[in-house]
């Protein structure tokens, strides 16, 4: 048999499982396709560093020694589709199986399963560049009624031995987050960032992803992502000298200035495979024995990674197709227009969206308590939200995009992800950042010309959709407190949510894919 090894843009791993034990007449094929970049409006950092990555990595595999085909973006017989192209070049090559690694995405797993029986099969293999499989997922899941993070999360504890002595955690605590919720401070300075250089295949593909894709958002002139292994190793060693020792304390803190604080910035990196999530860990492990970060940043931050994301990967691969349909709260709104542009005058939601059109990065704070929270207060339908999160972010693929905002933001899983939803004022964002003081409206007001759209708009959430949520018993108080409200106020902020969202400039067919 002579196989076609289809490698996709996020499996630039050398182990990945499509690579192994490859027959020596074997021909690997990368695809840079149209239909992939378009299919949501992906940041041209993000179609930048797949391009620039993938054209990397087919030299890496030359090296290796490797037959590898690489179709290029501008190539006069690219079919632009990924499973057409792989199909035309098994044909090409004389190929007659077509092995791939599951992919990023249920819709061409999809695709590749029903096409396991044609003539040409294709042959799907388990990723295992993760801690745990979709499979070692449903075992776990199987009988429980509730999916809490907190236990998924102890039980990998203990499979892998991460911050573990023998059966019990190290320091005695497998969670500190009561020690990670300090607000920004004036005083701080976060570590100056590694500058990647960019040789002649990196500028290339930048210059061809911006030249193809002009329409979309953001600029090349400020592209810094790493887009070899050599690079993603820079940036985390970086990090764990750098930035780990106060990545717990700080990693709430949402700031007017700076983008990164003290997070990694290695989402991207990990989620195209140019680094390993085991050796992600290991390092932050082996910098807390060396005594160089404290165990509330150290934990913190390896529970985001072995905790977090194999637990969002593994509830999409277990939840999908039908979570993609999930609307609990029934949402119908469009995304505000400056979702894509960064026009308006709310301070914090303005710095969010700018930093995002810069960097195709922001990090989880502002994601989820700044667009994310606007957007659950506002209503925004779940599609809406969810392209917009898939496309402007450079580390955005729908395994983890989609659980994220549609359970976590949107609570339209009905709480499979999270207990209660994570809605919040503007006294929130007041305490954790240094916006509001830049901003034409004030936290401290509810109703009136200066007040902060989010006070009312918070209030309307609760009382539109009592009937969902007053029974939670996380929310009692709350509700409690909303009870208690004089009528006469309650309307006041009634009125102004309503007149606010009656204003708001949806994007209805904004950012859309326009045609290859
Ligand atoms: P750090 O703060 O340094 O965290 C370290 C690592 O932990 C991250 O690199 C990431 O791999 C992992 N991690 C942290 N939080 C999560 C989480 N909630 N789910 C899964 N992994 C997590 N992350 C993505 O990788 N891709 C996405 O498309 C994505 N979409 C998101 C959408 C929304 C609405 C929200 C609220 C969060 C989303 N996240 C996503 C999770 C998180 O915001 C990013 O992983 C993080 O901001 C990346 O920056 P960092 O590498 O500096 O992370
Ligand atoms: C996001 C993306 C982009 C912009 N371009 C490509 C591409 O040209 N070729 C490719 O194989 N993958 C690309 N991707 C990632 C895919 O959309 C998809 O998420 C993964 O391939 C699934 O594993
Ligand atoms: Fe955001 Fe409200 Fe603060 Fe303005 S006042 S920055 S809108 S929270």
């Amino acid at each position: 048999s002579k196989p076609l090894l289809l490698v996709l843009g996020d499996q630039l791993s050398l182990s990945l499982p499509t690579l192994r034990d490859a027959p020596s007449n074997a021909v690997v094929a990368l695809c840079e396709v149209a239909e992939e970049a378009r299919y949501v409006p992906h940041h041209l950092h993000k179609t930048g560093l797949f391009m620039a990555a993938m054209r990397h990595f087919a030299v890496t595999l030359r090296d290796k020694g490797y037959t590898v085909h690489y179709s290029r973006i501008d190539d006069a017989d690219n079919t632009h589709s990924l499973i057409e192209e792989a199909e035309r070049l098994a044909k090409q090559y004389g190929c007659d199986e077509i092995r791939v690694t599951r992919p990023g995405e249920w819709r061409l797993w999809n695709d590749m399963q029903q096409r396991q029986n044609n003539a040409l099969s294709w042959q799907l293999m388990e990723d295992d560049r993760f801690f745990t499989t979709p499979d070692d997922f449903s075992r776990w899941a199987e009988g429980r009624k509730q999916l809490r993070l907190e236990y998924f999360y102890r039980e990998q504890r203990k499979r892998t031995g991460l911050l573990m002595e023998g059966d019990t955690p190290v320091g005695g605590q497998w969670n500190y987050d009561h020690d990670n919720r300090e607000p920004i401070k004036a005083a701080l300075s976060f570590p100056a960032l590694p500058q990647h250089s960019q040789d002649s295949v990196t500028k290339e593909a930048l210059h061809d992803a911006a030249h193809y894709f002009d329409d979309h958002m953001g600029s090349m002139e400020t592209f810094n992502l790493p887009v070899t292994r050599r690079q993603a190793l820079v940036d985390l060693h970086h990090f764990i000298e750098h930035g780990l020792a106060d990545f717990g304390r700080y990693q709430d803190a949402i700031s007017d200035s700076a983008p990164f604080l003290y997070h990694s910035r290695l989402s991207a990196a990990m989620n195209i495979g140019l680094l390993s999530p085991v050796e992600v860990c290991e390092a932050a492990e082996a910098h807390y024995h060396a005594g160089k970060a404290p165990i509330n940043a150290v934990e913190g931050f390896i529970r985001q990674i072995l905790g977090w994301r194999e637990y969002v990967r593994g509830l999409y691969w277990t939840q999908m197709p039908g979570y993609k349909q999930k609307n609990q709260l029934g949402f119908t709104r469009e995304l505000p227009a400056f979702y894509w542009d960064a026009d308006t005058d709310m301070r914090c939601l303005q710095r969010a969206i700018q930093m995002t059109i810069d960097n195709s990065y922001a990090h989880h704070i502002q994601r989820l308590m700044v667009t994310g929270n606007f957007a659950l207060l506002c209503g925004i339908k779940p599609e809406a939200l969810c392209d917009w999160y898939l496309a402007v972010y450079a580390d955005a693929s729908e395994w983890v995009e989609l659980p994220n905002t549609l359970g976590m933001v949107l609570h339209a899983d009905g709480g499979l992800m999270g207990s209660k939803p994570y809605c919040a004022s503007g006294k929130y964002i007041d305490k954790m950042s240094d916006h509001c003081q830049h901003c034409r409206y004030s936290p401290k007001e509810i109703t009136g010309p200066k007040a902060c759209p989010f006070n009312s708009l918070y209030w309307h959430f609760l009382e539109t959709n009592a009937e969902q949520l007053n029974r939670n018993p996380r929310m009692k108080l709350i509700y409690g407190s909303l009870s208690r409200m004089k009528e006469e106020k309650r309307e006041a902020i009634r009125q102004q949510a309503e007149q606010f969202l009656a204003k708001l400039p949806t994007s209805e067919g904004y950012g859309q894919p326009a045609h290859t």
